[in-house]
Order: C-alpha cells, then sequence, then structure tokens
C-alpha cells in the first residue's frame, strides 16, 4: 500500500504549490515512491478524526503502515532516510544535509512566515505598515547571508538535497513580496528546484486538485 498523505481539498493558493503538502509531494516523487492523497476541508481538519494523526488540526500528514507523522520537515526526513535520491549516503554530507533543511525551516522560515501573517492576518492593524519594512529587513538579512553561502553553486552543499528542497519551497513563499527578485543567484536556484522533473510532477499533481484536471503522472 503506497503512503497516503493528506492536502487542502481547496487550497488558499489555488494550486499554486506554497502549501505544505507540495513539499512532501516533491520528495516522493524525488524517490519516486508512489503515493495517495486525501483531501480535507477546512472543517475536517479541525475534526477529531484528522486531529488523530496531526494534533494541530493542519496539513500535511504522512500514513505509512501503522506510522502517522506530521510535520512536513519530518516528514520529508523519514522519506530522505528510507529512499534514495534525497540524501547523500556519506555520513558528514548527510548531516550537512539535514543542517540546511533545519535552516530552511527554523531560520529562513520564520520571518518569511511573519511577512504573511502581518500582511493577511493583520492587514487591517494599525501597527502593520510601520512593521512591515521592519519584517522585510529581517528577511533581507537571511537572505544576504544565504546568497553569500549559495553563490554560484547550483546547490546548497554538493548535489541536491532534502535540504535543497526544504529551501527553494521556503523561499517560493517569498516571490509575490518581490524580495526573491533582489537576489539573482537565490532566483536562479529556486528556478532550478522548479525545473527538476520531480517538482513538475508534484507541482501538475496538486494544481491538478484545483483544475479538477487529471495531471496525467
Ligand atoms: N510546521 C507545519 C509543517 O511544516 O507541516 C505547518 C503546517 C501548516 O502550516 N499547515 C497549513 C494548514 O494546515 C497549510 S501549509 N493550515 C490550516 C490551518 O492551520 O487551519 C501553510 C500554507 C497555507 C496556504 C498557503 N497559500 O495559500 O499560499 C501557503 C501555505
Amino acid at each position: 500500500m503506497p503512503p497516503v498523505i493528506t492536502a487542502f481539498a481547496s487550497s488558499p493558493d489555488h494550486g499554486q504549490g506554497l502549501a505544505r503538502d507540495m513539499r512532501v509531494r516533491w520528495a516522493l516523487e524525488e524517490a519516486g515512491q508512489p503515493y495517495d492523497v486525501r483531501l480535507v476541508s477546512f472543517k475536517a481538519m479541525k475534526e477529531p478524526a484528522h486531529r488523530a494523526l496531526h494534533p494541530f488540526g493542519q496539513i500535511p500528514t504522512y500514513e505509512e503502515g501503522g506510522l502517522v507523522l506530521f510535520e512536513s520537515g519530518a516528514i520529508v526526513l523519514h522519506i530522505a532516510q528510507r529512499h534514495a535520491g534525497l540524501l547523500p549516503v556519506e555520513a558528514s554530507a548527510r548531516a550537512r544535509a539535514i543542517a540546511w533543511m533545519f535552516a530552511a525551516l527554523n531560520t529562513v522560515e520564520p520571518p518569511i512566515l511573519e511577512l504573511q501573517t502581518a500582511k493577511f492576518a493583520e492587514g487591517d492593524k494599525p501597527w502593520t505598515s510601520e512593521r512591515l519594512p521592519l519584517i522585510k529587513e529581517r528577511i533581507r538579512h537571511r537572505l544576504d547571508e544565504l546568497a553569500v553561502r549559495l553563490g554560484d553553486a547550483d546547490w546548497l552543499d554538493g548535489a541536491f538535497s532534502a535540504g535543497d528542497l526544504m529551501m527553494v519551497h521556503t523561499l517560493q513563499r517569498l516571490r509575490p513580496s518581490g524580495l526573491l527578485d533582489e537576489y539573482p543567484n537565490l532566483a536562479a536556484y529556486v528556478g532550478r528546484g522548479e525545473a527538476r522533473p520531480a517538482w513538475r510532477r508534484a507541482f501538475a499533481a496538486q494544481l491538478a486538485v484545483f483544475t479538477g484536471q487529471p495531471s496525467g503522472g
């Protein structure tokens, strides 16, 4: 039985791949593993059946045999540890790739999430116009550092890894703000991620949820 993941029945981004099931889909595609998807409504996410899988009532989740996982980072790490293609075999390189996964989630993503919250959840608050430039500066600070480290390399540490997968998906959320385009090497890095056949298959599959058209894969 293939693993079953959960995704939005109706994603607010209209299938643009920004919801975090995209990370799991992409990892499974990189690993060449088939999977099934169970779509959940916002209402169903908060009901006991889904909360039994995800204590915070969110997507994505991952069910495989008796194993149930939540948190996109933990799910991608699980997939990467079980299947070839997402983590180097050599122990030190493997540890460094995992460090990049954590860097994406713990160091780069938090200010990006702050920007989303400020814009979409607190956009009507009186302090938001003053707060937005501060948040953008915090993001730029991280992007400056990341851009220097990446330099003109294709990927963060040698071959493409789960660290790049998490970082590319994290950075994609910045695109509408224009901040990503201030960093040509990071924009090109995200473009390389999106050019990967596995990314394209994953994107087509989650877009098909929105369009109702089969993704062909
Ligand atoms: N840390 C968790 C993880 O990495 O798995 C965070 C999970 C999470 O935030 N899930 C979101 C969710 O279920 C979907 S991905 N939200 C519903 C809720 O909390 O009630 C976040 C997301 C949502 C929508 C867009 N979008 O439309 O652009 C982008 C990202």
